[in-house]
């Protein structure tokens, strides 16, 4: 095969590869095996973030592949043997205002859509109700302010897996949100640092001791459970602290809401969740 033979095929390849990709992962919110790419996009931020990066893309591949089109260019054309006499010329000012002037403008270009996701993701009040997000060594507390209900996240570990349930992905008590809602996360430590990291809502905040760092997701319509991971070396266990956010419609959200209520209602606050963990734990 020639070499332009061979590159078609590789695009071709690429492209096909693409394509199965996005149909085949049209509503899973979870890493795929061989994925290329971003997850789908769930809610608007994560679709204007896919789409910011879609841009990206575009733009640093023409950039690469005209980097790669001169260096070519610039081998064949002053190689030595065609070109025996290397001429002395060292400055050439409309060139020089061009790469820099060009870049400048590349870079303005990426700013404006980039700026607009920053001030969008950043703006939270018209979010409609408030999970505060705990990270622990090695594990996560979801608190609702508003329903006094906190409870801990922990994962499941791989010989207590059930068929079908994801490996290292899995915990016992998901953060369930109601679906097609806008959550405010609060999102805090409390030993290291850690960070609330779910690909598909294309959220990532840090969660640091003392402090409350602010995000928010937009949860689109329809049940469905999105994965996400502690993306902050945070200890020997670090891998293990999955995330897992079950979207669940309005109805079977409030009969969650009343069963959890039940279920934790002894547990308070994550100090006294961590308290009572000890306490079972030295009684064994
Ligand atoms: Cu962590």
């Amino acid at each position: 095969m020639t070499t332009r033979g061979s590159f078609l095929a590789g695009l071709g390849l690429f492209a096909a590869t693409t394509v199965l990709m996005i149909a085949g992962g049209a509503l899973a919110a979870e890493p795929q095996p061989w994925q290329f790419g971003l997850q789908p996009p769930a809610g608007s931020i994560a679709e204007r973030a896919t789409s910011l990066h879609n841009l990206l893309l575009v733009i640093i591949t023409a950039i690469s592949l005209f980097v790669l089109a001169l260096l070519v260019y610039t081998c064949v054309r002053f190689r030595q043997s065609a070109n025996s006499k290397p001429s002395k010329t060292t400055h050439n000012a409309v060139i020089e205002v061009l790469w820099t002037v060009v870049p400048v403008l590349i870079l303005v270009v990426i700013a404006v859509p980039s700026f607009r996701l920053l001030y969008y993701m950043d703006k939270t009040q018209d979010t409609e109700m408030v999970i505060k997000i705990t990270g622990n060594q090695w594990y996560w507390n979801y608190e609702y302010p508003d329903e006094e209900l906190s409870f801990d996240s922990y994962m499941i570990d791989e010989a207590e897996l059930k068929k079908g349930q994801k490996r290292l992905l899995e915990v016992d008590y998901p953060m369930v949100v109601p679906a097609g809602t806008r959550v405010k996360l609060l999102v805090t430590g409390n030993d290291v640092m850690h960070s609330f990291f779910v690909p598909s809502l294309a959220v990532q905040t840090y969660s640091i001791i003392g402090r409350v760092n602010e995000a928010w997701i937009d949860v689109p319509e329809g049940a469905n459970t999105y994965y996400g991971q502690c993306n902050q070396i945070c200890g020997v266990n670090h891998a293990y602290m999955p995330i897992v956010v079950r979207a669940l419609e309005k109805k079977e959200y409030e009969a969650w809401l009343a069963g959890a209520k039940e279920e934790f209602a002894s547990v308070k606050t994550p100090a006294d969740t961590l308290l009572k963990k000890t306490l079972v734990a030295s009684a064994n």
